[in-house]
């Protein structure tokens, strides 16, 4: 096992890393910017170096600076959190090459990930299914006019550099085809440096459905289940919940060993999320994200497993510490994501905060690195926090979430708590039934002010 662990990351998410590497017993580096000098992830650290001044791409996106952080205090292994470097092949195989250990997959299995068009073939391949699409690139107006025609519209321009929503466009029908065409390419072009594009039949309303896995890099694989993120504003979730309130114990169990066989057969390495889009009782494998992801702690409450620990340890070569067998779903959880954000735009809101408490009691988790008089910086992402809700049931994780949002106090700021206060009123949050658009239509609708 590692001595030392460096934490390429800020935040709740270095806080996170750190808690583990505590109990683990493994000495923590956490790097910071100039502007981070007073976060907690660094009071929490057993050790701590400035990377470089405030701007992301000068200090948690520097390479350089994050390698000589790595060789001044002699860290074995680095952990990437998750946005900055964890899904960056180069910097995986510069950690490499510097005979370190990155926590997370190989390099091959990330770039094989990051470019769609290759994951969705990989993903076939290893029989997953996928959404009904071109077969690779597409290179014409010409040729997309055909696909139209062949899978029926509409249709979904996609970048092959893409993800995440960006370079994305929808054709309702073949007179809309050519702008469709053109518009994503030109801003795959912009966004990515890559004007590739590839087309699949556009599914209406669909759920956004995301199964966790782990892979020992050995031929092991296994699942833990499903996430539902459907609550997403432009792409950014807000809400998040496992078990989905739309899949039975027999989708689980099917689409959980179709995706734990196709981990072992990669010898896929680490934590991952294979993503799909879910409709009328069918999943659609969409894109695979090969890092830990913001919403991990919902799986963890209802496994029961600390999946940062088990990222540590097969990094360090040993087998996962659960089997399949033992892996049994406890209940329900729930996640909100608390942004420095002023409603009802979700304008960035930094500032200092004058007051914080933090709710407690029964199934309620708290992942922030927040504490009174933080002065949250204005260079990075909005999350401040995320409260974290497990019940023995829905119902039970709803009435949980309700009491502690009532408990939490977050004062200096603006933060999307009267968010989760609105959603909570509503009858389709309580009976599960939204789907990937639900969440903007509400808040075109006028949710937020009623
Ligand atoms: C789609 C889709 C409908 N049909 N693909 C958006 C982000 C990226 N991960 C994939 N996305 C979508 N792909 C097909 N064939 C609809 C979306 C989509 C979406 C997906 C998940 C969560 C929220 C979303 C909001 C708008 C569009």
């Amino acid at each position: 096992m590692f001595d030392k662990i460096l934490i390429a990351n800020r935040g709740e998410i270095a806080l996170r890393v750190v808690r583990a590497c505590r109990e683990m017993g493994i000495r923590s580096v956490a790097v910071h910017s100039t502007a981070d000098a007073d976060a907690m992830h660094v009071r929490m650290a057993d050790e701590t170096i400035c990377i470089g001044p405030a701007p992301s791409a000068d200090s948690y996106l520097n390479v350089a600076a994050v390698m000589s952080a790595c060789e001044v205090t002699g860290a074995q292994a680095i952990h990437p959190g998750y946005g900055f470097l964890s899904e960056n092949a180069r910097f995986v195989q510069a950690v490499e090459d510097h005979g370190l250990t990155f926590i997370g997959p190989s390099a091959k299995h990330i770039s094989m990930m990051g470019d769609k068009i290759t994951a969705k073939e990989t993903a076939a391949t290893l029989g997953i299914p996928v959404v009904p699409g071109s077969e690779g690139g597409v290179n014409s107006v010409e040729d997309a006019k055909k696909i139209g025609r062949d899978f029926g519209y509409p249709v979904i321009v996609k970048a092959t550099a893409g993800g995440g929503g960006r370079g994305m466009k929808v054709a309702a029908d073949e007179a809309g085809m050519e702008r469709a065409y053109q518009t994503a390419r030109s801003e795959a072009k912009a966004a990515f440096g890559n004007d590739e594009v590839y087309i699949e039949k556009y599914l209406q309303r669909p759920r956004h459905i995301e199964i966790q896995v782990f892979g020992d890099g050995q031929g092991g694989g296994v699942h833990l289940g499903e996430r539902d993120c459907s609550l997403q504003r432009r792409h950014q979730k807000v809400f998040e919940e496992a078990p989905g309130p739309s899949i039975s114990p027999e989708s689980r169990a099917e689409i959980g060993a179709i995706c734990a066989n196709a981990i072992a057969k990669m010898g896929y390495r680490g934590a991952g999320t294979i993503e799909f889009l879910y409709e009328d009782g069918e999943f659609y494998f969409i894109e695979m994200n090969t890092r830990l992801q913001v919403e991990h702690p919902v799986t963890e409450a209802i496994f029961g497993v600390d999946l940062v620990r088990e990222q540590i340890r097969v990094a360090a070569g040993l087998p996962l510490s659960f089997s399949q067998d033992a892996l049994q779903i406890n209940g329900h959880a729930i996640e909100v994501r608390i942004n420095a954000e002023k409603l009802p735009n979700f304008s960035p809101s930094p500032g200092t905060i004058t007051q914080y408490h933090a709710p407690g009691g029964l199934g309620v988790r708290i992942d922030s690195a927040l504490y009174d008089g933080y002065r949250i910086p204005p260079y990075y992402d909005s999350l401040i926090g995320k409260l974290i809700v497990h019940g023995r049931d829905r119902t039970e994780a709803l009435a949980r979430l309700n009491r502690a949002l009532g408990e939490l106090i977050v004062d200096g700021i603006d933060t999307t708590v009267p968010l989760f206060h609105a959603l909570l009123q509503e009858r389709d949050i309580h009976t599960g039934a939204y789907n990937i658009h639900w969440l903007e239509k509400w808040l075109e609708a006028g949710g937020l002010e009623r």
